[in-house]
């Protein structure tokens, strides 16, 4: 089922008619209420006035995730908070998250792209959803929630984690969709054959997968051992959150939802768009938010564009599976880490020396993230017992600031390896 013909089947010509209304009306209200963007917008010597159509779009600033730290927590939001119903946030590049703000409207907007998504997906409302993304700041499980409201679809809240009650829902309750990291997916599987729940024995037949990297030899692992249609969602809580795109039921690229999303792909190095089919960074504009819509938000993912009608009747633009990132973020068991993040933790500690390791594996089917950093000379004890609790002391506060575990290994001073130019801080063996 197509849930909003309208908008999803609408011609070349009638999506960019709607996208230039929208647009305008953006600009200008960001241009009045967000003085920082105003600021970025006379620097380039452009009125909102300038802007006459969606091909104007190139001619604007971007913005970048610095600029939401910058005015953090609230400085972007160009209503007042009485009109603000949710707050969301993610991982910023240091310290502080990324905070990002919902009117009525705009969780209406994000129900409706989430429900588009589902039914891309072919979830209908007979189904049982178990939605075991993270609720709370991180806006997987909110947003898959109230998506499948708004389709009318049964969804269990039951959030990431406690996999024995995953498994145990899932097989009382007859779940038909599963909504979770696809490397949850694989490990739900694994749990399954210890505990001897063969696909056989469960009703499930589509997965909506998202908020990390995954290859298509994931979904063919997937789709075998679960027994299920595995879908990617993409989305960022910068956007909106999941529902920015999806794929539809021929999997061939995520349908993006343009006309609250408009897309664009440039070269991360020189910044110009690039054509239609060329690999580069993708770039959002918003253009229905009013808590904190965003002009030419670069996203860092890496990925194409294919403008060409799909086999199911949408016409929404596809971007490919996302093909990496053109900054440093690691996302580790669906939750994005910044190494920057790390160091600042590191560098608040005198017992510890700004030289680190970071090595992501992933074990069965898990991420895990392991941290190697020199202890400063005068701290290097030979007793076990003080470097121990220093090394707590440090997990304790990765773990608070990062919201994941982290194995942390102390070693001595001078033995992590210096580099003339760019230190190498990651080392990522997972296979994606
Ligand atoms: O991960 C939103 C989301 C939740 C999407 C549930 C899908 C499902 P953030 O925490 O802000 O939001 O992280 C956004 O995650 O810029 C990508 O790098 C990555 N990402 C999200 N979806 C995908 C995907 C949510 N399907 C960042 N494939 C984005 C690859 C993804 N990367």
């Amino acid at each position: 089922m197509i849930w909003n013909e309208k908008m999803e089947c609408a011609s070349r010509d009638e999506m960019r008619a709607v996208q230039t209304i929208r647009l305008k009306e953006t600009v200008e209200r960001i241009y009045h209420s967000v003085p920082s963007y105003r600021q970025k917008m006379q620097e380039a010597n452009l009125v909102p006035r300038d802007i006459r159509s969606i091909d104007d779009l190139c001619k604007l600033p971007f913005t970048i995730k610095n600029d939401l730290r910058d005015n953090y927590p609230f400085g972007m939001f160009t209503v007042p908070m009485s009109e603000i119903v949710r707050i969301h946030a993610s991982s910023g590049t240091t310290g502080k998250p990324t905070v990002v703000g919902y009117t009525r409207k705009d969780l209406n907007s994000w129900s409706e792209v989430v429900t588009r998504s589902l039914c891309m997906a072919g979830v209908h409302r007979d189904d049982i959803v178990q939605v075991a993304y993270g609720y709370g700041l991180f806006t997987g499980g909110l947003g898959l929630h109230y998506g499948c409201e708004n389709l009318g679809a049964s969804v269990i809240p039951i959030s990431g984690g406690n996999t024995d009650k995953q498994l145990q829902l899932m097989q009382d309750f007859g779940t038909s969709v599963i909504a979770c990291t696809p490397s949850y997916s694989l490990f739900l599987a694994e749990e399954m054959e210890a505990a001897g729940i063969k696909k056989e024995d469960l009703k499930l037949r589509v997965g909506i997968f998202g908020a990390e990297p995954w290859t298509e030899n994931m979904r063919r692992e997937i789709e075998s051992k679960l027994g299920i249609k595995a879908i990617d969602i993409y989305g960022l809580s910068e956007i909106i959150g999941p529902g920015v795109s999806c794929e539809c039921e021929y999997q061939v690229g995520m349908h993006i939802n343009e006309d609250h999303f408009v897309p664009e792909i440039i070269d991360p190095i020189t910044l110009k768009p690039l054509p239609a089919g060329e690999i580069g960074e993708l770039v959002f504009t918003t253009i229905t938010k009013e808590g904190i819509p965003l002009i030419r938000y670069r996203t860092r993912d890496l990925t194409r564009l294919n403008y060409e009608k799909c086999a199911c009747g949408r016409t929404l633009v596809r971007m490919e599976k996302c093909k990496g990132r053109s900054d440093d973020m690691l996302i580790i068991r669906g939750v994005n880490v910044f190494p920057s993040q790390i160091e600042s933790v590191l560098l608040e500690m005198s017992e510890t020396a700004p030289h680190y390791l970071l090595i992501v594996e992933r074990e069965g089917n898990l991420d895990t993230l392991k941290l190697m950093v020199e202890v400063q000379e005068q701290f290097f004890s030979d007793e076990i017992r003080q470097l121990e609790a220093l090394r707590k002391k440090i997990t304790h506060k990765l773990q608070s600031t990062l919201g994941i575990s982290v194995d942390v290994k102390l070693v001595e001073p001078k033995t992590i390896e210096r580099t003339a130019g760019k230190a190498k801080r990651v080392i990522d063996n997972r296979k994606l």
